[in-house]
């Protein structure tokens, strides 16, 4: 594990030194706990003066607020199984928010001569690509919007290409894109999104764009559940002080960063992230192993009665399939750098997995399948079918987010399904009910399974049977019986 705490030498942490170096897309639970930390106790190393501006585009109004009202500080609670550490974050030193502060000031703010970073943690679905291919959708909904309005967008794509703009026609140097999502290929899928747009709008601006823009690629990693009531009044409890904009997480942590920054960057390595050259062989490892598992867990904890990850781990069939899963069916798929353990990951995984004091919901995870399936389980699918190698709990795990989709829990309960495809998935359940019959029109979604996997007869048979397997049995059973 890395940890930076060991490494702060205490110099004086000058707070009024920041500026706005970095303007980050998405002041959600992650960032909080991961970027601005990391640079945080980078600035705190090296007295550097690398600011950041929190944007929100979509929804957090109150967070930002609240966030100005204690002068931009905040609490991360590192929880682990034991112990708990808490931290307070000073390299926050502005916000803004479209609906009061308008889309223009913020614009504005991508664009003044000292902003050298635009980070984003915006979901999988913020970067308006197609999720099995990673290219960029012009028929996106906010693109749509975007196209018709580009001086006032309202995606990050969209507000990205118009503050270039800004700064292309005031002769400013360009930002550097940094995407911190669990996407594959983050940076190149971040880019061809940027240049998809920006092509459809002003080829000019695109080319200037693709020669003067770096878009690292990024691997990220810390749990960090959405924070609750709990969460708040835990934090108050450690540290004395309400914090509503307080965010508790796991102590690991992990940031591996590709350096082709264009226009200069902190010196995070200082606080534990390491820059290499080729980071997709780490994003790889991390999105198959522990994304994979955590969704394999979430769909099948979830019908089986589990409310949160660390409860699937009291399972001991849930805990074995988990490991099975990241080492008989994610790891064979990696092309990792001589000396990579991959066993010792999968145990490090597990026992993450198991921490108790984490109130990571399934339900959470269970979000958004329709983005996360394909970098999660269907490539690694498609290995599994060219090298004839078995797949038997990717197969169980897609065809448990199948039968998750429903809306329909184990008991008949109604299950709060939060997806942008959910209305597809209505209709295809509209029209055929709870049956396996379903299985042949959500492989044929071909933005989560493509063009390839749903002609291959035995993986539409591994599917169909292993979805029969759960409506007769439950979940429960069927990862008892992997
Ligand atoms: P969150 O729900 O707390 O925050 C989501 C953020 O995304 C909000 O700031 C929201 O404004 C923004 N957003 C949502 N839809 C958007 C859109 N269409 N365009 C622009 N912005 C949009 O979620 P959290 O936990 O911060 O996670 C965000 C992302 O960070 C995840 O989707 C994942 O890719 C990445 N991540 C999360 C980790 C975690 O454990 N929470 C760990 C590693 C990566
Ligand atoms: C989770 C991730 O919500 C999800 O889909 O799988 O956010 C996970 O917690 C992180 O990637 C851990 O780094």
């Amino acid at each position: 594990m890395k940890t930076a705490s060991n490494n702060i030498k205490h110099i004086k942490f000058q707070r009024d030194i920041l500026e706005t170096r970095m303007l980050h897309i998405g002041f959600g639970a992650f960032h909080r706990a991961h970027q601005a930390l990391i640079t945080h106790e980078t600035v705190m190393v090296d007295g550097s003066d690398w600011g950041i501006c929190e944007v929100n585009l979509f929804g957090g109004e109150e967070l930002i607020r609240s966030l100005r009202a204690q002068d931009h500080l905040y609490t991360v609670l590192e929880k682990g199984a034991e112990s708990v550490q808490p931290k307070v974050i000073g390299s926050v030193v502005e916000s803004l928010h479209p609906t009061f502060d308008g889309i223009s000031a913020i614009l504005e703010k991508m664009a003044e001569p000292q902003v050298a970073i635009v980070s984003m943690t915006i979901t999988e679905k913020g970067y308006c690509a197609d999720p099995a291919t990673g290219q960029f959708n012009p028929q996106n909904p906010l693109i749509q919007h975007d196209l018709q309005h580009p001086d006032a967008p309202t995606s990050a794509i969209g507000c990205i290409v118009a503050s270039l703009r800004l700064r292309k026609e005031r002769g400013l140097p360009p930002f550097t894109v940094m995407s911190c999502d669990n996407v594959q290929e983050n940076g190149h899928v971040a880019r061809q999104s940027i240049l998809g747009f920006a092509e459809l709008l002003d080829g000019d601006l695109a080319s200037w764009i693709r020669e003067q823009v770096t878009f690292p690629c990024t691997m990220v990693d810390r749990i960090v559940p959405a924070a609750t009531p709990e969460t708040l009044a835990e934090i108050e409890q450690a540290t004395g002080v309400y914090d509503p904009c307080g965010i508790a997480c796991e102590p690991f942590r992990q940031w591996v960063i590709e350096d082709n920054f264009v226009n200069g960057r902190p010196n995070w390595n200082l606080a534990g992230a390491e820059f290499v050259s080729n980071v997709v062989p780490f994003e790889e490892m991390k999105l198959r192993m522990l994304n994979g598992s955590h969704s394999f867990l979430a769909y099948l904890g979830y019908l089986g009665g589990y409310a949160h990850i660390a409860d699937t781990m009291t399972n001991p069939a849930y805990r074995q399939a988990a490991l099975e899963l990241m080492l008989n069916e994610q790891a064979p798929t990696l092309n990792m750098p001589v000396g990579t353990d991959l066993d010792g990951y999968a145990q490090q995984l597990i026992a993450r997995f198991t921490n108790p004091s984490l109130k990571h919901q399934t339900w959470q995870i269970a979000m958004d399948g329709s983005q996360k399936l394909p970098q999660r389980m269907v490539d690694s699918v498609l290995f599994h079918l060219k090298n004839g190698s078995d797949y038997r709990h990717l197969a169980l795990g897609i065809a448990g987010w199948m039968r998750y989709v429903s809306g329909k829990g184990e008991n008949g309960e109604v299950i709060d399904v939060r997806d942008p495809l959910f209305h597809r998935f209505q209709a295809i359940y509209a029209e055929l009910g709870l049956s396996s019959k379903v299985v042949k029109p959500l492989l044929a979604i071909e933005s989560i399974f493509g063009t390839e996997l749903p002609q291959h007869n035995g993986f539409v048979d591994a599917v169909t049977q292993a979805y029969e397997q759960l409506l007769t049995y439950g979940s429960r059973h069927c990862v008892a019986a992997l």
